[in-house]
């Protein structure tokens, strides 16, 4: 039964519908003139942090975007705690790290989908060097199936248990350590947190948890452990590269790899490459910037995601459907990695329009 009260709460509720988005369009014309000046004299008058013998620990470190977090921060001076589950990898690119002027590198073969493993990478690097100073999170799997032909959700936690529950994990027991030091965090989230992307349910929503999880732990944390979250369009990666969870759990290699790689539909989108990625990774935690895209192009769809949802849905349809899929053709066109194989059949993609 509503009562008298809810009835008059809903009327309240009617006329702030009404008129608040009103105000917030009134508020966002008025202050945003101030709000990006301001963001412009902040960039001008703020110095980077020096990174000289200050103790960075990156996770997901063997390859992609976290070896060349990795290089980056060994030029600048950096000591380097790198943790994967690759451990051959892994010192190939410590090795690589001292080549470009690092003192010190400890390597650290963990899984980051458990929670022994999130708490050996900080305690040994805690040991190793008595400090930590930044939090570098970066490990993640990804899914290319549609959610459909999945057979058990159990087979995929294993993503949710690397990109968000390993990320919370590692944060707990890094946060003492960097309150001591001041230091900071910085999360590799993705625009999927807010663009859909087909085929990538799991991982989507994986990513759209981090983005609401750090950003919430940044109103809690204030200026002491600032944070800096970057959301890389697509790059050039081991994910990028069909390395991905299977609907059977197992990961894709091989042909099924290059299979994936060219439904996942990446090639659409010009790559962007590593080591351009990284190194404005790096400059947005040294500026102690909150959120940045990388590329910055990809934040325009964010606005079209929150005003105009429709036509980003017909969007991605359309390019995963139709003779002339713009999926295929830019793929072929592009290359850069990214390449479909031959005789790679796009029209296969199960669950969508398929063609008659
Ligand atoms: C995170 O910690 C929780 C609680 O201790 C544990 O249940 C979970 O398995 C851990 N997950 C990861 C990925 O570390
Ligand atoms: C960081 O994001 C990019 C782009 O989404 C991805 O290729 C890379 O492997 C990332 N790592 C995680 C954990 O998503
Ligand atoms: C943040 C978020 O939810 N992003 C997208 C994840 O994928 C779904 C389904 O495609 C979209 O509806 C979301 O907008």
């Amino acid at each position: 039964m509503e009562t008298l009260k809810d009835t008059m709460l809903v009327g309240l509720n009617g006329v702030l519908e009404l008129i608040w988005p009103l105000i917030m369009l009134v508020t966002l014309v008025t202050t945003y003139p101030v709000l990006a000046l301001w963001r412009v004299l902040r960039r001008l008058f703020t110095f980077p942090l020096s990174m000289q013998d200050k103790v960075v620990l990156i996770t997901g470190a063997s390859s992609g975007i976290g070896e060349h977090i990795a290089y980056e921060y060994s030029r600048l001076g950096a000591l380097l705690a790198l943790v994967a589950r690759r451990g051959e990898q892994l010192e190939a690119v410590a090795q690589k790290c001292r080549g470009f002027g690092c003192k010190d590198v400890l390597t650290i073969q963990s899984d980051m989908g458990d929670e022994e493993g999130c708490k050996k990478a900080v305690d040994e690097t805690v040991q190793h060097f008595q400090r930590l100073d930044t939090l570098v999170l970066n490990a993640g799997l990804i899914q290319i199936f549609p959610f459909e032909e999945l057979e058990d959700t159990q087979k995929v936690r294993s993503i949710m248990d690397v990109n968000f529950w390993g990320y919370v994990n590692t944060t707990k027991f890094a946060l003492p350590h960097l309150r001591r030091s001041g230091g900071q965090l910085v999360v590799n989230d993705s625009v999927a947190s807010y663009l859909p992307q087909l085929k990538n349910t799991i991982y989507n929503a994986s990513k759209a948890a981090v983005s609401a999880f750090f950003e919430t732990l940044r109103l809690e944390l204030g200026s002491d452990v600032p944070i800096t979250l970057f959301l890389p369009g697509v790059v050039k990666s081991d994910m990028t590269d069909g390395k991905a969870v299977q609907p059977s759990g197992e990961f894709a290699t091989g042909d099924t790899a290059v299979r994936r790689r060219g439904e996942a539909g990446f090639g659409l989108f010009p790559v962007f490459p590593t080591p351009a990625l990284a190194r404005r990774a790096v400059a947005a935690a040294r500026y102690r910037l909150q959120r940045v895209v990388i590329p910055s192009w990809y934040s325009l769809m964010f606005y079209i995601q929150a005003f105009e949802p429709e036509l980003l849905q017909l969007q991605l349809w359309s390019q995963f459907s139709g003779k002339n899929s713009p999926v295929k053709k830019t793929t072929e066109m592009l290359g850069g990695g990214l390449k479909a194989p031959k005789d790679f059949n796009f029209k296969e993609g199960r669950g969508y329009k398929k063609e008659e």
